[in-house]
């Protein structure tokens, strides 16, 4: 599992009492969510109650709002009473959840992209379910999902708030879709505060923590790929071990404080790179709402102009999403065919040969050889090519290779086993 360091505070952990950490571990572990609720009234009543607990206490809170709720929708699914699925099955390159208020045209973007069957209307609270689509873009598929609409107050459970939330942490990317006839600046702020709420971060944290448990008596390993804040590996160790925590690997990449290990630890913050969508381009107003918009986001996040209405500006979606995604595409060849495959394999910017040989298959990872990379030519303007590393990786091609190699975007690939 993958966990993100806060991009902001540099405090201190939550210091808690051992009890209380002893009871964190049976939370994570608990197997079902009548078990994860109990633990997790248990845990918080052991929770002092101060300043430095106060993040800790509401995230509890909230997280035991949305366990009650999540109990209840089972019970109502078994008794036939139905109720919202709020769980989609990823397809395509990568799944996309369109957040936003209501009435901002989510269900009109989707129409326009994906062959989605929506219902649009001039009425609120017309989506009340989430919807998938598939978006093409180029030779990929981004899966794209309306969500509910959110509001003030959707993380503390307002609605289907907690489920709109967790439906975005399980989303690749986000689409913070607001309506240029209506405060757009305000209603932007309205989905950041809400995901803020619920530990969604939208921009790129300072720190990872990334805490691969294990139970296999092997012990801890600690691995600072990055820098530690204020702290050492020693302390590092000392808070994972009071957590029982005490057989894993533990990678921080970034730089990261011991709070950042404890959020990692409470399984809390997570990134989700995200683009603002404006839409309602058409509305008398759009210029100067725009302007302000974009001048306040312009350091956040990419922000892009457009109207469902006169299908204006839908072509810089899927080139914006591809970007804030930070993923390539890699076709592999097979070593007598002249040809590479025309479906690319998705990978995460700076994967390696060795990446993308376990995605294949774990065989190709065990046995692996070496590789030959055909290297995608440099495209027009894209400067960063011009360093010394890009000169010899396109100098000459193809080129023989090991599991370190660094992919790209375009390369082809040929793996040999032993
Ligand atoms: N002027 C204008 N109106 C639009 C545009 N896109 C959508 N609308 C209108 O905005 C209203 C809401 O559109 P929907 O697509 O249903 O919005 P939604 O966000 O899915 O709304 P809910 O699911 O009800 O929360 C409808 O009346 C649409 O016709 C646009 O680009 N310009
Ligand atoms: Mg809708």
């Amino acid at each position: 599992m993958l966990i993100y360091g806060r991009g902001c505070d540099s405090g201190m952990p939550a210091n808690l009492p051992a009890e209380a950490k002893h009871k964190w571990s049976e939370v994570a572990s608990a197997k079902t969510p009548q078990e994860k609720l109990r633990t997790l009234k248990e845990f918080l009543s052991l929770v002092p109650k101060h300043k430095g607990t106060a993040r800790l206490r509401a995230q509890a809170k909230r997280q035991i709002a949305s366990l009650r709720r999540e109990i209840e929708e089972r019970k109502q699914r078994k008794i036939g009473k139905g109720g919202p699925r709020f769980f989609i099955e990823k397809e395509g390159a990568a799944q996309i959840a369109i957040l936003g208020p209501t009435n901002v045209g989510r269900s009109s973007l989707l129409a326009s992209i994906t062959n989605a069957k929506v219902v649009v209307s001039g009425y609120p609270f017309t989506t009340l379910e989430p919807v998938p689509g598939m978006f093409q873009y180029e030779n990929l598929q981004f899966q794209m999902v309306e969500a509910p609409p959110l509001m003030k107050g959707s993380a503390d459970g307002e609605a289907w708030g907690p489920q709109t939330l967790a439906l975005a942490r399980n989303a690749d990317g986000l689409i913070l879709m607001v309506d240029l006839s209506r405060r757009p600046c305000r209603q932007l702020s309205l989905i950041l505060g809400e995901l803020e709420k619920a530990k969604i971060l939208t921009q790129k944290p300072r720190a990872r923590v990334d805490i691969a448990r294990r139970h296999m008596n092997v012990g801890l390993k600690i691995l600072v790929l990055g820098r530690l804040v204020n702290c050492t590996v020693r302390d590092v160790e000392q808070l994972l071990r009071s957590y029982r925590i005490s057989d894993g690997i533990v990678k921080i990449y970034g730089k990261a404080t011991l709070n950042d290990v404890e959020d990692a630890i409470f399984e809390s913050t997570v990134y989700r790179p995200a683009i603002v969508v404006a839409n309602k381009a058409d509305a008398p107003n759009a210029i100067a709402e725009t302007k302000e918009l974009f001048s306040r986001t312009s350091n956040r996040m990419k922000s892009i102009q457009i109207s469902c209405k006169n299908r204006t500006g839908l072509e810089d979606l899927g080139v914006e999403l591809f970007r804030v995604l930070n993923i390539i595409r890699v076709y592999t060849k097979e070593p007598n065919k002249k040809k590479p495959s025309s479906k690319p394999f998705i990978l995460k910017k700076g994967a390696t040969v060795q990446d993308l040989a376990k995605q294949i298959h774990s065989d190709f990872y065990r046995q692996f050889s070496y590789a030959k990379v055909w290297a995608n030519p440099p495209q027009k303007g894209e400067g960063a090519k011009k360093t010394p590393r890009a000169k010899r990786r396109f100098s000459f091609s193809p080129q023989k290779v090991g599991l370190s190699f660094p992919l790209e975007d375009g390369d082809i690939i040929e793996l040999h086993i032993k």
